[in-house]
């Protein structure tokens, strides 16, 4: 009787769970399922739109695919439209730099998208061939961890950036704490509130100079069409400041309503796969501080979907990811020799983050790439030994030079070892070579790269 009881009251929920799902099912509106969308996310000069650009010019030519072309069946890529209206990413403009003017493209201040076609030789003549799209959107790095305060109030905002900032050995830092704690209930008026703002807010840019990479709001750093704006008249303060609270909790929402939501989360929805590119040598060459930070801060890009909760009903409404490739950039500042342990500091650098997400059902891989190689890696004697050394042409005097970059570490120093330790490696330009017509750039990896992001597509 109590089995029976049990029975009709497990089925009914079952029946409601899947009354529930079918209207959910019918109410979502699905893509193409022939569309995939790549979101290609990383910080702030971590390598976003060269990677995409050298990711297409790879894909339209294929002359130096051929990991890919070798396994795979025959395929054309072409170049379409952004499919809304989005402003479209501008491969032809980047790869102009790149390949003629040798030059790196400027800093992003725009969100783009681009929209790659393929068509994929059928096996037998009398079969259509099969097509799918993908879809790639770059995104200045400054806003990716906009989308992180979507989760937080005010409050919590400030409560965090304060906790932060008092972790940071600088002065500004402490500076702008001490202004903070002097603030009182009584203290208000557009005058305070906007002089606070200036001194966030040139706190925010001088610690991105010093390579701290949790730097929110984006917006405050590369404002764009905001530029003077008053929506961004606030910053973080103590909750004893009163007079000036209920204001700068007005714009802080503001801010997450009408750019966070309205515009930034706009372009990251309905993504399946996603790449996380990573500038481990910036990591690794500015000390034990801003390797943390950048940590935290590539922790927050991910807490943008909601993986530690996607479950059966969750995953309807936050954007889902299937796939997650991190990727080390700038591989070619290091000799070749040095690749097995660049691969193994990213490694390090974010094997705590994949084991929680593996957890969750999200697959997840690791690349180490170039995707424009500006070095060669030379064999040369110093003092009886023989070093590998990088040849290439330093951004600094853009002239010719032999470096010894010295060993990459496998794991990352702890934090005595790195006050011990210089690590110091040089930026270069893109190489003076001329490429024949549909010559693709010099990359190493970009390879494995379409393999392990698309292969299964093709
Ligand atoms: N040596 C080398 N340097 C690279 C490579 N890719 C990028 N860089 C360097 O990294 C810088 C930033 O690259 P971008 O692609 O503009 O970075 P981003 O992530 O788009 O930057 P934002 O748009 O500012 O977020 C370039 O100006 C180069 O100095 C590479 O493959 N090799
Ligand atoms: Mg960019």
């Amino acid at each position: 009787m109590k089995n029976k009881f049990l029975k009709n009251f497990t089925d009914k929920i079952t029946d409601g769970i899947e009354d529930f799902t079918n209207k959910i099912t019918i109410k979502i509106p699905s893509l193409p399922s022939n569309n995939i969308k790549i979101a290609i996310t990383g910080l702030s000069r971590s390598g976003k739109t060269v990677f995409i650009t050298s990711l297409i010019d790879q894909l339209l030519h294929q002359d130096k695919l051929q990991r890919v072309t070798s396994s795979k069946r025959p395929f054309k890529v072409s170049l379409k439209a952004p499919t809304k209206n989005a402003k479209r990413f501008d491969y032809y403009t980047f790869i102009r730099e790149l390949k003629e003017e040798h030059r790196w493209p400027d800093g992003t201040d725009e969100i783009s998208h681009t929209v790659l076609e393929f068509e994929i030789k059928s096996r037998f003549s009398f079969m259509n061939n099969s097509t799918f799209a993908i879809e790639l959107i770059d995104y200045p790095g400054e806003w990716i961890l906009d989308l992180t305060l979507l989760n937080m109030s005010f409050e919590e905002w400030c409560e965090k950036t304060i906790k932060w900032l008092e972790n940071i050995s600088d002065p500004l830092a402490k500076q702008y704490l001490q202004t903070i704690n002097s603030l009182n209930e009584n203290v208000k008026g557009p005058d305070i509130e906007l002089k606070l703002h200036r001194q966030y807010k040139e706190l925010l840019i001088h610690l991105k100079k010093n390579h701290y990479s949790q730097l929110t709001p984006g917006r405050f750093i590369l404002p764009s069409d905001l530029a003077n704006d008053p929506l961004l008249t606030f910053a973080p303060i103590k909750s004893s400041a009163l007079g000036l609270k209920k204001v700068f909790k007005k714009r802080y929402k503001r801010y997450i309503k009408d750019v966070v939501k309205e515009i930034h989360l706009e372009h990251f929805k309905d993504f399946q796969r996603q790449v996380i590119l990573i500038d481990v040598i910036e990591a690794l060459q500015n000390g034990y501080e801003c390797y943390k930070d950048m940590k935290e801060a590539i922790k927050s890009i991910l807490d943008i979907y909601d993986y530690k909760n996607r479950n059966f009903f969750l995953k309807w409404f936050k954007p889902s990811i299937q796939k997650v490739l991190f990727v080390a950039t700038k591989a070619d500042q290091v000799a070749a020799s040095q690749h097995a342990n660049f691969s193994m500091l990213l490694d390090d650098m974010i094997n705590d983050i994949r084991r929680e997400m593996d957890i969750s059902h999200i697959q997840t891989d690791t690349q180490i790439v170039s995707s424009l190689k500006s070095t060669t890696t030379i064999q040369k004697s110093y003092e009886g030994m023989k070093l590998s050394f990088v040849r290439g042409i330093l951004e600094k005097d853009s002239q010719m030079h032999d470096l010894y970059p010295g060993e990459i570490p496998p794991k990352f120093p702890t934090k005595e070892e790195w006050d011990s330790e210089n690590y110091g490696y040089k930026s270069f330009l893109p190489p003076k070579k001329s490429y024949r017509e549909n010559e693709a750039l010099e990359h190493i990896n970009m390879d494995r790269v379409v393999d392990k992001l698309i292969g299964d597509l093709l």
